[in-house]
């Protein structure tokens, strides 16, 4: 090959640094607290060695050009990763994913030397305009680095959701950046939305992608549509017990040795000290309040903090796809990905069984992206309806509009696809192979770590209804923690702390206003008690405003009596709207409007905070306007002063939102 002998150096260098820094971490992995908050996907049971931290090293060893990198919470990033480094083989260029955390990054200044080398960049933006965990050091590096980028090509695909204020930011800089330090923009930056649907965002973008590529590097692509099993198949018949993962998230046998620190790899199987219904006997619906044990943990949490929940799938839903694939759901066995480079050994902890697989690790009940219905076509022996879902999973307008209505509208999960395409038997494996990964939930935690310190609260709505189809689907977490109760042994659930940005003032004197309806007093009830405790220990606390709502009185208030109890006492001012006790329907916005002259005196005279939290997108968007209206009207401020003013308050932390 024609690379030189400093190249040679300069790789054996890189590769030694390396070699020394992972034994580095590794030696430090087992006593460091993990201080990730929301990392997901799990990669300790994949294993590393020192030379994998060497991308350009591996695109060498292994013939490729193409490397496509993700930040991914939640695995959609991820997962357009793959789909983009196998579709390289239609174009001859031979692609592999890799995560940028495993990666040394400084190494996408020597791309220039692989011919025909691509990087592409599928980044997911959090929070306030933030990158995903495992981009955090690439993104750093691109502010405060300068390094020179000059040779390499590059394409960046965004994955944001336009509710959110910084909407895709961290793609849209990192396109920008990249190009700035001399890097060459292959293809135009792509932006997807989930709040629409981003899986069309992603296959849009991607059908212009590849012969922008093509033009570029003047090569051709067969482009042909087939499916690329990436992942090959072992079923064991002789396998000792000990050796099948049975849930566990990372590392096997996990749940019975549980040890801190407790994280997203490492969940805490909590037991369930209190389950009960907040919910009047009238209410149509149900909400819990449940109290986990975590005496045994040494967790630590704030008031603010969100509290993961591993799920499991009911098994109704695991019999039905068994029973359709034709498949004995106890058989044992392995995917192991048929790209030896990879970092990523297996979708999921393997070898486990097919009910494991189905309950534990995969999701089962959201509705499938359309590439999932492009390779069950495959499956399907009825060419007509083959045709459905084919049609269902192109671009065109009627392909779109197809899908929209029977998988979106309809709300058809996987099951109620292989129910309603009768001629649908896929192999069971490769089912498993092309799931999404079963996702923890976040909960908002209602209790106050001051006055419970050995216990997390949470208050949770069960999710349930009817679909256009008439089937009831059911929320995959609440159901299943409906029917967790106290009990000898204990039924316990894996949790874990992710901590948040939502927090009280660090003084007690700083008056606050919580506007929380329906479950969005969760967060709120923690921040009562913690004050109510500080008041109770002789502390001077600043006033401790509430808005809450729900619909009636009976029915949905939840955790009446203690808030009465608060207000009593002198505690809390409570301002409370119930939508449908009376003709015209009244919620916390209108309470709002009529106490201009309240908020105008906690935030504009004394300084104080302002909290939001709830499940209304609207909401959130509405309370912001009244703000605005409030500054302007009561502050005496233009439009323009108004939004700065709110946005000061924003990075005082002054003004605070949890929305989901
Ligand atoms: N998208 C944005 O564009 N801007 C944001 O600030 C943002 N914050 C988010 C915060 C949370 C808690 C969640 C759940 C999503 C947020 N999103 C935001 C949307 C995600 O980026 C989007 O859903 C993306 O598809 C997730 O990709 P992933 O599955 O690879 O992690």
């Amino acid at each position: 090959s024609s690379y030189s002998t400093l190249d040679i150096l300069l790789l054996g260098t890189l590769l030694l640094a390396a070699i020394w820094w992972l034994m580095r971490r590794n030696k430090q992995e087992d006593y460091t607290p993990a201080v990730k908050s929301y990392s997901i996907q799990p990669t300790s049971f994949t294993s590393l060695t020192p030379s994998e931290n060497s991308f350009i090293k591996k695109l060498i060893s292994s013939g490729r050009s193409l490397v496509v990198f993700y930040g991914s919470q939640t695995g959609t990033g991820e997962e357009f990763a793959g789909r983009l480094a196998k579709e390289g083989i239609r174009y001859k260029l031979k692609g592999m994913v890799a995560d940028p955390e495993e990666c040394e990054m400084e190494e996408l200044t020597h791309m220039k030397k692989i011919k025909n080398s691509l990087a592409v960049f599928c980044l997911a933006t959090y929070g306030e305009g933030d990158p995903t965990d495992n981009a955090m050091e690439f993104v750093d590096w691109l502010k405060n680095g300068d390094p020179d980028l000059t040779g390499l090509n590059y394409s960046v695909f965004g994955l944001g959701n336009k509710t959110y204020e910084h909407y895709n930011e961290v793609a849209i800089y990192v396109d920008h950046r990249l190009e700035q330090l001399g890097a060459t923009r292959v293809f135009d930056l792509g932006l997807g939305d989930d709040d629409a649907n981003i899986e069309d965002d992603f296959i849009t973008w991607k059908d212009k992608f590849w012969p922008a590529v093509c033009e570029f590097f003047g090569i051709e692509g067969t482009g042909e549509d087939v499916s690329i099993r990436q992942y090959k198949l072992t079923e064991h018949v002789d396998i000792l017990p000990e050796r099948i993962y049975t849930g566990e998230i990372a590392r096997l046998h996990s749940f019975k040795n549980q040890r801190p620190p407790y994280d997203a790899k490492n969940p805490f199987l909590a037991p369930v000290k209190i389950n009960k219904e907040l919910h009047g006997p009238t209410s149509e619906r149900s909400c819990m309040h449940i109290e986990f044990d975590i005496e045994a943990s040494k967790m630590r949490y704030e008031s603010g903090d969100h509290l993961a929940v591993y799920p499991v799938n009911s098994t109704e839903l695991v019999n039905k796809i068994g029973e359709k694939c034709g498949i004995d759901l106890n058989t044992v066995f392995t995917l192991t990905n048929t790209d030896e480079e990879s970092t990523k050994k297996h979708p999921f902890p393997c070898p486990c069984t097919y009910r494991t697989a189905l309950t534990h690790y995969l999701d089962i009940t959201s509705n499938p992206r359309t590439h999932i219905l492009k390779e069950l076509s495959e499956y399907a022996s009825d060419p007509v309806d083959k045709e459905k879902l084919k049609l269902m999973a192109s671009t065109s307008a009627e392909g779109k509009a197809a899908y929209q209505q029977w998988v979106v509208q309809a709300n058809r999960n996987i099951v109620h696809i292989l129910e309603d395409i009768p001629s649908l038997k896929p192999s069971l494996d490769h089912l498993c192979e092309i799931l999404p990964r079963l996702q923890c939930r976040y909960y908002s935690i209602s209790s106050s770590p001051k006055l419970h310190p050995n216990a997390i609260h949470i208050t949770a709505v069960v999710v349930e209804y009817k679909t256009p189809t008439g089937r009831i689907n059911k929320g995959v977490t609440t159901s299943w923690l409906k029917e967790k109760h106290p009990s000898d042994p204990p039924c316990l659930v894996p949790i874990f702390v992710r901590k948040s940005q939502f927090r009280l003032p660090s003084r007690l004197t700083t008056p606050i206003i919580m506007i929380g309806p329906g479950t969005g007093l969760a967060p709120f009830r923690a921040f009562i008690q913690e004050r109510d405790l500080a008041k109770k220990e002789g502390k001077e606390v600043g006033d401790t405003i509430l808005y809450f709502g729900c619909r009636k009185k009976n029915e949905d208030y939840l955790y009446k009596e203690e808030l009465k109890e608060y207000v009593k006492s002198g505690m809390l001012k409570l301002h409370i709207a119930f939508s449908r006790d009376q003709p015209q329907k009244v919620y916390v916005t209108h309470l709002l409007e009529n106490n201009k002259e309240e908020i105008w005196r906690v935030i504009g005279e004394q300084n104080g905070h302002i909290y939001v939290c709830g499940d209304a997108r609207n909401m959130a968007r509405d309370v912001h306007n009244i703000l605005l209206k409030v500054v302007m009207e009561k502050g005496n401020m233009s439009d323009k002063e108004a939004a700065a003013y709110i946005k000061k308050m924003d990075s005082q932390k002054r003004y605070s939102s949890d929305v989901w």
